[in-house]
């Protein structure tokens, strides 16, 4: 089994075939996080890319989530490897890097989040060891098992690069973006997350991610469609963001007392 105490808990989630399902955060405030760890997500994706997340908010994410019993994962900005190394320090138990488009993106990130022989991550994993619970040489020979590194497949190139991308030594499993995916797939002519196109891609990364012995991933709006993706075989999925469940509980509210 593997270890790892919090940090290990969403390997473990995923190692026993079951669907972890994630609160997507973008609001740089500990308590945000930790709040929708306590109402019941596997985990908490905290968002460095198109969030107001900063690294100081990341870290503190990370411990906030913790007291609530819960794994965090942290997607840092485009190419910000150091950013993922820093995080996982931090106590992530795993990181989400953007645009991914080759198997030389996969492996600079994967140098970044695993410790030889399968990357070079610089030892100082300071708030992870309490975190998992492993302490000194037995985290550098078992934190490369319970700390994940998910690759983003979201644009024409990486779909055509999946296979070098999966086949990376270190790279855990893949996270499909669908809205950057549509965008791409239709050359700039719409957003389209939920078309044919990228229901189609989207059974080709199950399908190739299984066959590597990878899992798959995805950005989900809705528990609706993370449900039906569950159902396809992915392992990990969003659940709504913060902002959208604000809007969509503020709207619903006032809705409710403005009905005559
Ligand atoms: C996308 O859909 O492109 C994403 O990155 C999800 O956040
Ligand atoms: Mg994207």
């Amino acid at each position: 089994m593997t270890e790892g105490g919090i940090v290990g808990a969403l390997a473990r989630q995923i190692g026993a075939g079951q669907c972890a399902l994630s609160a997507w955060v973008g609001i740089n405030d500990p308590a945000v996080a930790e709040q929708l760890a306590r109402d019941g997500y596997d985990t908490i994706t905290l968002d460095m890319q198109h969030g107001a997340i900063d690294l100081a908010g990341a870290m503190h994410g990370i411990g906030a989530v913790a007291l609530a019993g819960k794994p965090a994962i942290v997607r840092i900005p485009v190419g910000e490897f150091a950013t993922a190394s820093r995080v996982i320090d931090a106590g992530a138990a795993a990181v989400i890097a953007p645009m991914i488009n080759s198997g030389a993106d996969a492996r600079r990130f994967a140098d970044f989040m695993k410790y030889p022989p399968i990357g070079q991550r610089s030892w100082g994993p300071r708030a992870a060891l309490t975190h998992s619970g492993v302490i000194g040489p037995a985290y550098l020979h078992s934190a490369n098992a319970f700390t994940l590194a998910i690759a983003m497949v979201e644009t024409s190139e990486a779909l055509d690069a999946l296979d070098e991308i999966l086949g990376t030594p270190g790279i855990d499993g893949v996270f499909v973006g669908p809205s950057d995916l549509s965008i791409a797939l239709h050359r700039g002519a719409l957003v389209d997350p939920h078309g044919a196109d990228v229901d189609a891609a989207l059974t080709k990364v199950v399908q190739r991610a299984k066959a590597h012995g990878k899992f798959a991933a995805a950005f989900c709006f809705d528990g609706k469609r993370a449900r039906e993706l569950a159902g396809r075989g992915f392992s990990l999925c969003s659940v709504s963001t913060d902002a959208l469940l604000l809007r969509a509980a503020a709207r619903a509210e006032l809705a409710a007392a403005r009905t005559r």
